[in-house]
């Protein structure tokens, strides 16, 4: 069976990042065909470093990858089709698929959100103009959603790994990293912020040691303001106070989650890499990617309101200071430091929460068992 999953990179890698897990997961765990048309190959390289920029189609994990160029050439539809984050198919595509005498299941698959009104859109059909019928798929944290994107094994993978001190050590020493027994060991994934120095200012003056682990990206130039040194590279190493700052090179998703399963605290951004903090079960920070007319503020509201649910009312309010102020790029000395009498109990509900989403359906099961029901129907 042949699936398609069309991807424009609107901004960053999250587009890509998000198509790239599913369809390789697609392929790994459901035995498919998969073919991933993405219009912009230097944003898949950059998250699967060994693949070729230039090249207009290649096979990576079992994933054909093809490149959407804008003079689209004809090609016979897959049975299945998803449209991430309603990026619009080719016209000529849609012609195609109208024309194809098996059906074809057409699925939007839209943007993470724990917003209320996900559950009772996620699954509805919507007429084209076409004459087809698309169906909007919703990923969500409920039941009544389309489920997160999961790998089968990753909760085993995620505790072995967390459980045994020699791998992680290993791997953070083939990142160039040392971790100092008795440092709070942080990542930090974020768009620019100008909150970032009061975090800063309140690691570096702490009792006890931190050391912050960030990936080239968006937030070194705030880094950099803060330390006021030279141009900051991957590799390099600052101290200041309590506080050594290490930057990392932009590492393959794999090992992205690796360094997310060592760390104590993550900061996080956008859709994919919030997610993958989540299935690390450890505390975490996360800066939401701005909409128009603060339409990511009810989002964020959404998911904390959700995901206190079961902590205590103080916990559960230092957490949600905490991320508005680094949403609001201020005021994060404070609320870093009301944090800290709550660590341990906001430490169990990141583990807790971990294993509740991961014992639901995953984004990729839900998508083959829509598939499968859909095909009942349409027969
Ligand atoms: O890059 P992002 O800001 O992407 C955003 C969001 O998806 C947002 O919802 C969307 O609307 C916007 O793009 C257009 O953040 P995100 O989603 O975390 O994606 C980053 C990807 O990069 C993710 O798959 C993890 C990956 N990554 C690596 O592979 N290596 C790294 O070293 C790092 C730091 C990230």
């Amino acid at each position: 069976m042949k699936w398609d999953i069309f991807c424009r990179v609107v901004d960053n890698y999250g587009d890509i990042g998000v198509t790239w897990r599913l369809a390789r997961q697609l392929v790994a765990e459901h035995g498919l065909g998969v073919r991933l048309w993405v219009d912009d190959m230097d944003a898949f390289a950059r998250i699967c470093p060994g693949a070729d920029a230039s090249a207009k189609r290649q096979v990576r994990q079992g994933v054909e990858l093809c490149l959407w160029a804008g003079d689209w050439q004809s090609r016979a539809p897959a049975d299945v089709v998803i449209e991430a984050f309603a990026c619009e198919l080719p016209a000529a595509y849609v012609a195609a698929m109208a024309a194809r005498p098996a059906k074809v299941l057409w699925l939007n698959l839209e943007y993470l959100s724990a917003e209320d009104w996900v559950d009772g859109c996620h699954g509805l059909p919507s007429l084209q103009s076409s004459g087809l019928q698309k169906f909007f798929f919703f990923p969500g944290f409920t039941v009544g959603s389309g489920g997160l994107l999961r790998e089968r094994d990753l909760m085993n993978e995620r505790q072995a790994f967390q459980a045994d001190a020699g791998a992680r050590a290993a791997f953070l020493a083939g990142l160039g990293v040392t971790h100092s027994p008795g440092a709070r060991l942080i990542s930090l994934f974020a768009y620019e912020n100008p909150g970032l120095a009061g975090w800063l200012d309140a690691l570096a003056a702490d009792s006890r040691p931190s050391q912050l682990l960030v990936p080239e990206g968006r937030i070194l130039d705030d880094l950099q303001a803060w330390i006021g040194a030279q141009r900051l590279a991957a590799g390099d190493i600052r101290q200041r106070g309590q506080l050594q700052v290490q930057v990392l090179p932009f590492i393959e998703q794999a090992q992205y989650d690796r360094l997310l399963w060592c760390c104590d605290f993550n900061a996080v951004r956008g859709e994919d890499s919030f997610l993958r903090a989540q299935w690390a079960g450890r505390p975490l920070l996360w800066h939401i990617y701005q909409q128009a007319e603060g339409a990511h503020w009810d989002k964020l509201e959404a998911f904390l309101a959700l995901y206190t649910q079961g902590l205590p009312p103080e916990a559960a309010g230092a957490l949600a200071r905490l991320w508005r102020s680094w949403n609001a790029g201020e005021g994060m000395g404070e609320s870093w430091q009301a944090l800290h009498p709550h660590w341990p109990v906001l430490v169990a509900h990141a583990q807790r929460w971990s294993l509740e989403q991961g014992a639901r359906t995953d984004l990729a099961a839900a998508l083959v068992q829509f598939y499968r029901n859909w095909l009942s129907y349409a027969a």
